[in-house]
């Protein structure tokens, strides 16, 4: 009898993780290969990839990695054609690489804003439409671009990153609008507040933010990047094939949630 477990497996396939040597990518990479695919990430820092393989190894996954960035139309180009050469044809692709740079709007120089872009919301543009046609001979292939609660949320000192997530968001829409003809299925993942690098100087005890995240969020906790494996994992299979252009939101319940007070009731 078929089994529907076999739908989550990703034998056979190849996946690029975009900045998956640490936080989020990393724990999505390591959800994919335990899942069966061949994991390739890329960084811009050396050291951070030398870093990731011996992580990798550890866990018993064979990554392969390489050096560009994602934010570089002729880098990404370089990039990609090295992993078709040594690796083989990208089928599954995370956009996972992204800054956060947090600034009230007058106090943020145009550049900082810019930056924040290019590496949220261009290169996401730049590195699917670079592996896309090999995903269109190949008959089809999966893209999951990492966007935010902040895809849905303004909140104050991140207006740049809100605009690149936000613009993401409809980014994946368009990109299903495209290449759904291709069998190619485009889906974003949404993480509320997960603990990480770009976060961890608020999930903090009795910071006044990590308090503010506790009351919004209905689970009552931060997030880990190993909460987001189950959904990548399934954008990633077959046992999403009729799943597009949709955002899947992580968050523990926080955009369902407006906040509750004690008492609010009396
Ligand atoms: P992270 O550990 O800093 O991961 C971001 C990765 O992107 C880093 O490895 C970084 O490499 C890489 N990167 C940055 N610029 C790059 C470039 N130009 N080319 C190639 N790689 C580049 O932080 P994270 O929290 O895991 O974030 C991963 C993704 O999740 C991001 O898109 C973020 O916006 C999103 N996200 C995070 C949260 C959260 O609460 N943590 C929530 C929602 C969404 P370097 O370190 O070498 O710069
Ligand atoms: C912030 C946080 C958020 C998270 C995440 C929420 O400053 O508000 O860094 O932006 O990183 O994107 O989904």
């Amino acid at each position: 009898m078929h089994n529907i477990l076999n739908k989550f497996k990703l034998n056979g396939k190849i996946a690029l993780v975009t900045g998956g040597t640490s936080g989020l990518g990393f724990s999505m990479a390591v959800g994919l290969a335990q899942a069966g695919a061949k994991i390739c990430v890329n960084d811009i820092r050396d050291q951070k990839l030398e870093d990731a393989k011996k992580q990798f190894g550890i866990l018993g996954i064979d990554v392969f990695t390489i050096n560009f960035d994602v934010t570089d139309e002729a880098d990404v180009d370089r990039g990609i054609s090295i992993i078709e050469k040594k690796v083989g044809e990208i089928c599954i692709l995370i956009n996972n690489a992204g800054i956060i740079k947090r600034s009230p709007i007058l106090e943020m120089p145009v550049d900082d804003f810019k930056q924040v872009l290019d590496i949220n919301l261009v290169s996401p543009f730049i590195v699917s439409k670079r592996v896309v046609p090999s995903m269109i001979r190949n008959g089809g292939g999966k893209i999951i671009n990492i966007c935010s609660m902040m895809s849905e949320y303004g909140r104050n000192s991140v207006s740049a990153y809100a605009s690149a997530k936000g613009g993401l968001k409809l980014l994946t829409k368009n990109m299903c609008c495209e290449w759904a003809k291709h069998n190619i299925q485009v889906n974003g993942i949404g993480p509320g507040y997960i603990k990480s690098v770009l976060t961890e100087n608020f999930a903090k005890r009795d910071h006044p933010f990590n308090n503010l995240v506790m009351m919004r969020t209905p689970a009552n906790r931060w997030g880990e990047p190993e909460d987001l494996v189950g959904a990548a994992v399934f954008l990633a299979s077959e046992a999403s094939q009729f799943v597009n252009g949709h955002i899947l939101y992580i968050d523990g319940g926080i955009l369902a949630n407006f906040g509750y007070v004690e008492g609010e009731n009396n």
